[in-house]
Order: structure tokens, then sequence, then C-alpha cells
């Protein structure tokens, strides 16, 4: 399976598109500390090397402010029912685009992690020092722009930016991941790629593919079945019909 933001939503984890999404098309005026401050700002604004090579101070004031809301978000019920699946069937994998880590938290097993983790950073400069990534849950960090312990370099989200590719061996586990026979995307605007890509691979692979999200996306025309509805409660009702 695939997953995306709107599986979060429930913990109050902002999503990045639709009616309350983060991103929407209008720029900023001012440094936000509200959802409703924040959405103002394009996701070209924030989530690019450009973006944290031209500011980044704004570019961490808003992984703080992330970091700080997903803190006190725990994992929902459609994480708890895809961490059971996991555990009773190991041939049950997730491929997730969110960087939360509230599957982590739920105990799933078989994890992607396409596009990192908000609680990992890593060296700007990639010094030899530093290891590819390191954790730090500290709310707040120590600095409000971190700098890498190795080499005194600026440090910077361990997230896959847009842009920038994905790490091969996520990319690798994730096409592995689709040749399966039953694909369910859930939770996602399927509008980000190589993620969205997924759902294609798992078709030609031949699987019964299916969505459960609240709206139509590009990938309901695309699959077998399109369930409309909050995945906390699909996925609830789906595991309770076992
Ligand atoms: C790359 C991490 C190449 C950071 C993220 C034109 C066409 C196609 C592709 C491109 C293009 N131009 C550029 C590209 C490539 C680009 C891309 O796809 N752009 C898009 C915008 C068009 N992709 C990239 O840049 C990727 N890299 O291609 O590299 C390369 C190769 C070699 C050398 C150099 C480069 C990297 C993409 C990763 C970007 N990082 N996140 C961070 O989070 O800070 S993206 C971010 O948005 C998420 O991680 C996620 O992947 C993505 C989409 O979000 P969703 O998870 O789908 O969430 P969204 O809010 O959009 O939707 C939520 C859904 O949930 C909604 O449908 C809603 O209805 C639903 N929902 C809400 N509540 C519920 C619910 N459903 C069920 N139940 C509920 N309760």
């Amino acid at each position: 399976m695939l997953t995306g933001a709107g599986v979060s939503a429930a913990s109050g984890v902002p999503t990045f598109r639709g009616p309350h999404g983060l991103w929407s098309s209008t720029s900023a005026q001012t440094t936000p500390s509200t959802v409703e401050g924040w959405r103002r700002y394009r996701a070209t604004d924030l989530a690019t090397p450009d973006a944290f090579t031209r500011d980044p101070a704004l570019v961490w004031e808003w992984y703080a402010w992330r970091r700080a809301t997903i803190a006190a978000c725990r994992p929902n019920r459609a994480h708890e029912v895809i961490a059971a699946w996991t555990m009773r069937n190991p041939q049950c994998r997730v491929v997730t685009q969110n960087v939360d880590d509230l599957h982590v938290r739920a105990g799933t097993q078989c994890l992607v992690r396409l596009h990192g983790s908000l609680w990992e950073l890593s060296c700007w400069q990639r010094c030899a020092a530093s290891p590819r990534t390191w954790r730090d849950e500290r709310v707040p960090l120590p600095a409000p722009v971190p700098t890498c312990p190795h080499c005194g370099a600026l440090a910077r989200p361990a997230v896959v930016w847009f842009g920038e590719p994905l790490d091969p061996g996520a990319v690798e586990a994730a096409a592995d991941a689709a040749a399966c026979d039953v694909f369910l995307t859930i939770g996602t605007s399927a509008s980000v790629y190589p993620a969205a890509s997924f759902l294609h691979a798992a078709r030609r692979h031949g699987a019964f593919t299916a969505e459960i999200n609240l709206e139509t996306t590009p990938a309901s025309s695309m699959v077998d079945v399109a369930i409309q509805g909050p995945a906390e409660e699909v996925l609830d009702a789906i595991e309770a019909a076992r």
C-alpha cells in the first residue's frame, strides 16, 4: 500500500493540499505561527533546496513549527489497523510519503519511508564525518538553525525536497512492494512523483487496486475500487469485518 498525508489527518497533522491544506498558491507576507499562516506559503517557498539556500532560517522555522505540531499528535485508528496488518502478515508492506513517523510510532513493520523523516537531520554539506542522517526529537531543537555536530555546517531536515532525488534503496523497495496482488492507495492526492507512480506499477503487475480518500483524485479513475471516506473509519470497518 501507499499512504499519504490523509492517513495522518485524523491525528491532527495538517495535510498539504485540499481545503485545509498547508500549501496554497498565494505567497506569504510574514513568518506565521499557525496553520492559517503557514498555508499561505507555496511548496516552492519552503520544501526545496533553493528555498533552504535562500533562507535556511525560514525553512527551519516551518519545520520547527511542523515538528512541534506533530509532537502533540498520536497515531490514529488508520495507523493502528495498518500496523496490525503488517504484524499479522509479513507480505503486507507499507510505502509512505509521510515524514511524521506516525506509522513508525504505531509499530508498522515492513515500512518504506519514501520522503524521509522530519525527526531526522542531515549535514547540508554531506560532510564525511557525519552519518547520512541522525535522529533528534527534541522540541524545540537547541538552535533555531541547527548545525552539523561533526563539521559545524548547516544541518537540514532529512526529508526529500522537491527537485531532489529519492533514496535509490527506498525507490527499489517501493517498486518491489508494488509487485503485489492487492495495492491500496490511502489518503494521498496522487499528485507527487515518483510516489504516485507505484499505483501504475501495481496495475501493470496485475494487482487488484483500491483507493481510500475523502475526495476524487487522479488515482480514482485508475483503481478497481474507489472508496470515498475517512481512512480511519474505512480501515476500522475493514478490520472489523475480518
Ligand atoms: C524528483 C517531504 C527527480 C518534504 C515531499 C511535473 C509532473 C510530474 C512530476 C513533476 C513535475 N514537475 C516536477 C515534478 C517532480 C516532483 C513532483 O512530483 N512535483 C509535483 C508537485 C508535480 N517530484 C519531486 O521533485 C521528487 N523528486 O522527482 O526527483 C530527480 C532525479 C534525479 C536528480 C534530481 C532530481 C521529490 C518529491 C518529494 C517532495 N517532498 N514531502 C516535507 O514534507 O516537508 S512532498 C509532500 O507532498 C508529501 O511528502 C507527499 O509526497 C506529497 C503529496 O502529499 P499527500 O501525501 O498526497 O498529501 P496531500 O495533502 O497532497 O493530499 C492529502 C490527501 O488525503 C487528499 O487527497 C485528501 O482528500 C486526503 N484526505 C484527507 N483526510 C483524509 C484523507 N483521505 C482519507 N482519510 C482522511 N481522513
